[in-house]
């Protein structure tokens, strides 16, 4: 571990992150002669032409670089315009994305198949009323009928999600009517996620689709097949598998690792491996097996995605987000880092190295060169499981680095749902979305936002999640967040009721009288589609127009990172949603294809994009598309009223 020549030329660890846990960690990195993505991000120059999605490499007569300062000046080779490679390039960002949460969808309702079919017996169907629930929201018929007559037959239902070549996909139905006949009277209906991701391909090879307009549709197309398809079977196919998920308290941030323990990390995507985990931790013979090494227990903790649905379900601590996972592994305690699938650095086998920790792969999707793979067999959880709790115990035994582990830790309340949002503001026997429409109406809501997504490198971590959501409460919106954000505005504290004097007058109102916090975290970023089922119920509760469009909402990736970043954010776009990106986004200001993604889509009764850097800025934009929307459903004279006059607020309240 010698020291790094550019060692000098590093910015202070605490413009790299707001997390003091990880910026104590990446100093320590440094002393160590360590290099964490936080550095390297730093160091990164990226190509000024591909920042702003200027160049074309779908064939080998390139790659073609056009001038983004001028960008109608020179075309490709084969001809392709400025806005024709920009979708493309989008478009397969786009496909990628969707593609990774099909593709997390489709193992999802793998197992539950196997459950069904009694070839998995390790897992079951543990929530029977929300099995009801969801068959009954795509018209299964459920009256009489068995658990497992009505779980075979939402599957069979759900299996067209992946495999339609025409038709619509089963959960369109959950969209309002409006928002759905846009999608069919424009020819965006997804059909099957397979289709849509083939389609999306075919398009964009060189000589096929080369209008930026119809590329567009097709983009929305393979986005929607992501938001009401793959991630929503996800979501829902695991809260029926592992219970939903309802307020629990949990512990956020590196101080969650204990040093007399053997720490184990689960860090990925899947539901499946982690709770397989959770059962082998419990079992006995390695708990004794942990104490024969000297350690007190096994110490099971979670980071990004899976971890934020597992803190949801069980109460699981979490260590922290996507910035945080190669830097955990500096504390030295980490004795087996076991990851699944998706936002895995290939980083952390280098880092697991210089810290004598585990890196174990578990998926066949997701091997890494130089970590160990173990892999993970639905039928048979504890073969994978058990063989990594004997090899972190073992690690444990023979721990020789030093052990530095931070002290942050913070306590906040996890695992809302729509369900649940439904019930805490509507009550148990009248459980209803009017009293948050209500509260909209009357403008103590101001609006509903959802903050959601990745850290990147090219930011100072958390640090634009935390500055645009303190923002937004103190502006009355209220926050819904999912993933690496909600881990963000956890470890800053918001999770909590007793952030609600953050919150402006109208919404700490409402959050005090209900007792909730001003920010609410859904879970992981499949659970985004907790967000677009909440978004539809408010329609269906009546007095807030008739599509999501209608509704005044607004959402943000604010350190977006990933092209399931990007699937994601056209989902919200193609349902209704203004969109906006922090860090930057893939095109060029002023371009047909910009102009159409960020005005153009909102013209034909759709969300749209936008992108600011400045969280304060963004903040506005979101809240200036909130004030517009109200002006048009004819409240916005309420709210003005509300927040002027203090004995009327009171009356309101008593
Ligand atoms: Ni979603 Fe971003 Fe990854 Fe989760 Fe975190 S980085 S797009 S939030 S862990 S998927």
């Amino acid at each position: 571990m010698g020291k790094d020549k550019s060692e000098e030329t590093m910015v202070s660890v605490k413009d790299r992150t707001m997390c003091e846990a990880t910026q104590q960690m990446l100093e320590k990195a440094r002393r160590d002669g360590v290099k964490l993505d936080l550095d390297r991000g730093y160091e990164m120059k990226p190509c000024p032409i591909g920042v702003e999605s200027a160049c074309c490499k779908h064939c080998y007569m390139g790659p073609c670089r056009l001038n983004p300062r001028d960008p109608y000046k020179k075309v490709g080779v084969c001809g392709a315009t400025i806005d024709t490679i920009m979708a493309r390039n989008f478009a397969r960002n786009v496909a990628a994305g969707s593609a990774s949460h099909n593709d997390h969808g489709r193992h999802i309702l793998g197992l539950f198949r196997g459950i069904i079919d009694g070839k998995i017996k390790e897992f079951a169907i543990e929530d029977t009323i929300k099995l009801e629930k969801v068959a009954k929201s795509i018209g299964i018929e459920t009256e009489g009928k068995e658990v497992l007559a009505v779980a075979k037959e939402l599957c069979d239902e759900l299996e067209k999600t992946f495999s339609n070549v025409d038709g619509e996909m089963p959960f369109v139905k959950r969209a309002p009517k409006a928002t759905q006949e846009l999608w069919r009277k424009d020819g965006i209906m997804p059909r099957g996620a397979m289709v849509e991701v083939m389609e999306m391909m075919s398009r964009t090879h060189i000589g096929c689709d080369q209008d930026y307009n119809n590329l567009t549709k097709q983009i929305s197309r393979t986005a929607l097949a992501d938001g009401w398809g793959g991630s929503m079977v996800a979501t829902e196919l695991s809260d029926i598998m592992f219970g939903t998920p309802s307020p629990t308290l949990a512990d956020v941030n590196m101080g969650v690792l204990k040093e007399d323990h053997v720490n184990v990390i689960v860090h990925g995507h899947e539901p499946a491996m982690f709770e397989g985990m959770l059962a082998a931790v419990s079992d006995s013979f390695f708990i004794e097996e942990a104490k024969a090494k000297g350690a007190k227990g096994i110490n099971l903790v979670g980071m990004c995605c899976s971890g934020a649905e597992m803190m949801s379900r069980h109460g699981i601590p979490h260590a922290g987000n996507f910035g945080s996972t190669e830097a955990i592994m500096v504390t030295g305690a980490v004795d087996a880092m076991v990851v699944d699938i998706q936002c895995i650095k290939q980083g952390l086998a280098e880092v697991a190295r210089c810290y004598d920790t585990h890196l174990i792969t578990t998926n066949p999707r997701c091997h890494i060169e130089g970590a160990t793979h173990i892999e993970f067999e639905e039928h048979d959880p504890r073969k994978c499981t058990d063989q990594i709790l004997s090899k972190a115990i073992a690690r444990f035994g023979s721990r020789k680095l030093p052990i530095e582990i931070p002290r942050q830790v913070q306590t906040g309340v996890h695992g809302f749902t729509h369900e649940y949002i439904e019930y805490m503001l509507g009550g148990t026997f009248r459980g209803s979305y009017s009293p948050l429409n209500d509260n909209i109406i009357n403008g103590r809501i101001r609006g509903v936002a959802g903050v959601v997504g990745c850290t990147n490198p090219k930011v100072k971590q958390d640090s634009v999640h935390i500055a645009l959501v303190k923002e937004l409460i103190k502006n009355d919106v209220l926050v819904l967040q999912t993933g690496c954000s909600q881990i963000s505005l956890a470890k800053a504290g918001l999770l909590v009721p007793e952030a609600a004097p953050l919150a402006g007058p109208g919404l700490s109102e409402v959050c005090e009288t209900v007792g909730m916090p001003p920010v609410l975290g859904l879970g992981s970023c499949v659970d985004n589609t907790r967000i677009l089922i909440a978004a539809s119920a408010m329609v269906e509760a009546g007095g807030l127009g008739n599509s999501i469009a209608d509704l005044p909402v607004a959402g943000c990736a604010p350190e977006w990172m990933s092209e399931k970043a990007l699937a994601i954010g056209q989902y919200f776009v193609a349902s209704g949603v203004y969109t906006v990106f922090g860090i930057g986004f893939p095109s060029i200001k002023d371009t047909k294809f910009h102009n159409l993604l960020f005005d153009g889509l909102e013209k034909q009764g759709y969300g749209k994009w936008g992108t600011a850097a400045d969280p304060i800025e963004i903040a506005r934009m979101m809240i200036a598309h909130i004030d517009k929307k109200r002006k048009e459903l004819g409240i916005d004279k309420v709210r003005e009223r509300t927040l002027v006059d203090m004995s009327d607020r009171r009356e309101l309240a008593s």
